[in-house]
């Protein structure tokens, strides 16, 4: 039987496990237009492959050279965190971080910026400051970095892990945390006010099963989030993985209701323990979980080779100490070549409309998600690519009682009545049936928007 990309997406988890045990070579030839590496194969659903990064690093040239070809997205292992880049109050340092930065957009990658605000890696001057004084050196830190990467960034970690532990649901204990609630809502603000153009996520680990008290937790934060206007936009799932935190049977469901909520969801930390067999077809769910979901806008693993790896006794990545595919890395991509539902149909919350125009061959469409509430809403435009791929979109909105007050992912000319917005650098290129996002808050009514799309 010869083996195209559809008739594998077909073949059971198992049977594509036995192969991938026998080895590498014994994995069903890919079909023959299948993309070669992680990064080409997930843009085939408009998706993004990315890894952590060490500065340190960037000088092997095994390392480079699997970065450079496999990955294009790009995060800071720990260079962007608070410590590295203020280590003396009001001084920022960030050789370290542009090595990172500047390599990965020198290749064509996007970054994401990992972490503004985290109750760990402080650096000293910051451990023991708390009140006022800790809540402004917060806001000035978020302010600074998010200032001086403007532009630069694909999706910021505004705020990494600060829910608790344990059965309760509720916020970790932290510095930050007692500076009062909402010192997690005034970091998206700031971060917004800096960088209008970065999306702005909340970060986490044990958040993948559906049914723990964590992950309830962080959902009911982004539901209140959204209902109340706060710029987030993406919830990031680290999803460190191993035998006593397996991947959960009901992490697709996860990812699917946050997604409803009107945010991307991203896998950004993934790592798991495990060798062969077992190991790959791990790393095959998760991938297809995210594939399964439309607003899961890529994954992103924790390094490169095994070595790598804060967990390198565990050997969890896709590489070898030495720098061969392991069995995890071909189910990875036989995964991403298999593709998945890339869904243009916005899935809305109660407070949300959609409209839709579907897509002409050589056009594009443009789908509105709108958050209303008394004073002000939040829209969220989908552009979709028609049955040729764009390189630069122009869509057209009508506000006739409202007034744009902020936007992101796109320029805009207007702020009422006939709204024209059109793609930034990093979101011209739509592949052939994928799609892209921008988005708009403001005051009054969002209602009539009637988003209308031109290829450009
Ligand atoms: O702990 C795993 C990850 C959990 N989520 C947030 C991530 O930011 C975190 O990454 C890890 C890095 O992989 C480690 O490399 O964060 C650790 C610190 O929180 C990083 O470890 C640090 C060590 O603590 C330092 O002693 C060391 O100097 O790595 C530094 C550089 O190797």
């Amino acid at each position: 039987m010869k083996l195209t990309s559809k008739s594998v997406a077909l073949i059971p988890i198992i049977a594509t496990v036995a192969t991938a045990a026998i080895g590498a070579t014994l994995i069903a030839p890919p079909a023959a237009n299948a993309a070669t590496t992680l990064g080409a194969a997930a843009q085939q659903s408009g998706r993004y492959f990315g890894t952590a990064v060490a500065a340190n690093k960037l000088g092997d040239s095994t390392y480079a050279g699997i970065l450079n070809r496999e990955f294009d997205m790009v995060t800071a292992e720990n260079e962007m965190k608070m410590d590295a880049t203020e280590p003396n109050q009001g001084q920022f340092s960030y050789g370290n971080a542009d090595r990172i930065v500047n390599q990965a957009r020198n290749q064509g990658k996007r970054v994401r910026g990992h972490a503004l605000a985290w109750h760990s890696q402080q650096p000293g001057w910051m451990q023991n400051m708390s009140g006022s004084a800790l809540r402004n050196a917060m806001l000035n830190h978020v302010t600074q970095v998010a200032t001086y990467y403007r532009g630069k960034i694909y999706a910021w970690d505004v705020v990494n892990e600060a829910f608790a532990d344990g059965s309760g649901g509720g916020r970790r204990d932290s510095n930050l945390q007692r500076t009062g609630n909402d010192w997690i809502e005034v970091a998206f603000r700031a971060a917004r006010a800096a960088d209008p153009n970065a999306k702005l996520c909340y970060n986490d680990y044990n958040t993948d099963d559906w049914s723990h008290a964590k992950t309830q937790g962080v959902y009911r934060m982004v539901q209140d989030f959204k209902s109340r206007g706060v710029p987030i936009d993406c919830v990031g799932f680290q999803s460190h993985f191993n035998n006593n935190s397996p991947v959960p049977s009901n992490y697709q469901t996860t990812l699917q209701n946050f997604a409803n909520l009107g945010v991307d969801v991203q896998i950004t930390e993934l790592d798991i323990e495990g060798s062969g067999s077992t190991q790959a077809q791990r790393y095959q769910t998760v991938t297809r979980a995210c594939l399964a979901v439309s607003r899961c806008t890529g994954i992103t693993v924790w390094g490169i080779r095994d070595s790598d790896s804060w967990r390198a006794s565990g050997t969890p990545l896709l590489f070898d100490n030495s720098g061969n595919k392991k069995a995890a890395y071909n189910s990875t991509l036989d995964a991403l070549n298999a593709g998945g539902g890339t869904d243009p149909t916005t899935t809305t919350t109660t407070t949300t409309t959609t409209t839709s125009n579907d897509p002409v061959p050589g056009a594009c469409s443009a789908s509105v998600s709108l958050n209303q509430w008394n004073e002000g809403f939040v829209a969220t435009i989908k552009v979709t690519a028609g049955s040729s791929a764009l390189r630069g979109w122009k869509v057209t909105t009508t506000l006739s009682n409202g007034t744009v007050t902020g936007s992101w992912s796109a320029t805009r000319s207007g702020n009422s009545g006939t709204v024209t917005w059109s793609n930034v650098d990093y979101n011209a290129n739509v592949p052939a049936g994928g799609s892209t996002e921008f988005g708009f808050q403001g005051s009054g009514s969002g209602a009539g928007l009637n988003p209308a799309c031109t290829a450009s």
